[in-house]
């Protein structure tokens, strides 16, 4: 159950309720927000006076259920508004990894001319194997935060432990928790006490129920600007890296009130199919597309089969505005 106090509770009001429910507590701005457990039904009578309203849940799916908010929140990335009462449906683009100044400048500069405002660019890659390349980490932040500065970007950038999650959040305007770390605790928390937007990815083996339980640290420790990235489920299926589920994606746009991103470069896995899943996922009214683009693929350093060489970037584009248009959407 939500609890929303009434806005002359004091503190130590909120505090008392909140240990006598069990309940996570915090203030959004406006008024104390308690979040009970949810059997818990009903509100205490003995704080009726403080209470102002309540929200009853049938399970954990809380704040971020459509049952306490009935439609899509308004997130920022950037100076970009999505969900709300925005149409938008943003662009995030660009290589898997910040691999070298000239690389990302090259990126920067070939996004830009296409109108693209949010680049992505990993700096602390979660790589399968230790022998692979792990990113330029603090350096590449510096890069993106550059690259901000000249061309205006709003930068995306994924955080893979809890040691460096503060640099992602200075340097960062997006903080992505990636598909192998989203149920890092240490990460969700230190994202809950920013204002920044965090971009959450579901695991290839969790849940929606637990994507969405996810999302809720961060919503219930007080940031409210939180998106969900549907990335692909491993399935018994080898021949894609991937299954981009977009079963669970009608679930989320039904039973959440977060944006949803879509990322179909990691789903797949390989450069051949990424417009027409585009396509698939612009098509489902959806707040934004995450793709993968490198200057050239084929020596990136990491993910070099799924990123798009930048004509076939140019023509995603016009591939997908067409569909958008077709479901009242606009890519911005
Ligand atoms: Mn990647």
């Amino acid at each position: 159950m939500i609890l929303h106090l009434k806005t002359t509770a004091t503190e130590a009001q909120a505090k008392q309720v909140a240990a006598a429910t069990s309940s996570v507590l915090f203030h959004d701005s406006t008024r104390h927000v308690l979040v009970t457990p949810s059997k818990l039904k009903s509100a205490p009578t003995q704080f009726e006076s403080l209470i102002d309203s309540a929200f009853v849940m049938d399970n954990d799916l809380q704040l971020g259920s459509r049952n306490y908010i009935d439609h899509t929140r308004s997130v920022k990335v950037g100076s970009v508004e999505i969900g709300g009462n925005t149409n938008n449906t943003i662009l995030i683009a660009g290589p898997c990894s910040v691999e070298s100044e000239e690389q990302i400048r090259e990126s920067a500069t070939f996004m830009k001319s296409l109108g693209v405002t949010a680049l992505r660019g990993g700096c602390y890659k979660p790589r399968t194997s230790p022998y692979s390349f792990q990113g330029l980490g603090l350096e590449g932040l510096k890069l993106l935060s550059k690259m901000r500065d000249e061309f205006g970007f709003s930068i995306v950038s994924e955080v893979r432990d809890a040691t460096h999650v503060d640099d992602v959040i200075e340097h960062a305007d997006v903080i992505q928790i990636g598909a192998k770390s989203m149920y890092d605790h240490g990460i969700l928390r230190a994202c809950a006490k920013t204002n920044k937007t965090v971009l959450i990815k579901r695991g290839f083996g969790t849940t929606l129920q637990e994507f969405a339980q996810a999302a809720e640290f961060v919503l219930s420790g007080g940031n409210q600007n939180v998106v969900l990235c549907e990335r692909g489920i491993r399935t018994f299926e080898t021949k894609t890296r991937f299954t981009l589920d977009l079963c669970g994606v009608a679930w989320l746009k039904e039973y959440t009130n977060l944006p949803i991103i879509l990322d179909p470069s990691h789903a797949l896995g390989y450069r051949y199919g990424i417009s027409d899943l585009s396509k698939a996922c612009v098509a489902m009214g959806i707040d934004g597309l995450l793709v993968e683009v490198h200057p050239n693929p084929e020596v990136a350093k990491s993910d070099a089969a799924q990123q798009l060489h930048h004509d076939e970037f140019t023509q995603l584009i016009q591939a997908i505005k067409p569909v958008a248009a077709a479901v009242g959407r606009t890519i911005v």
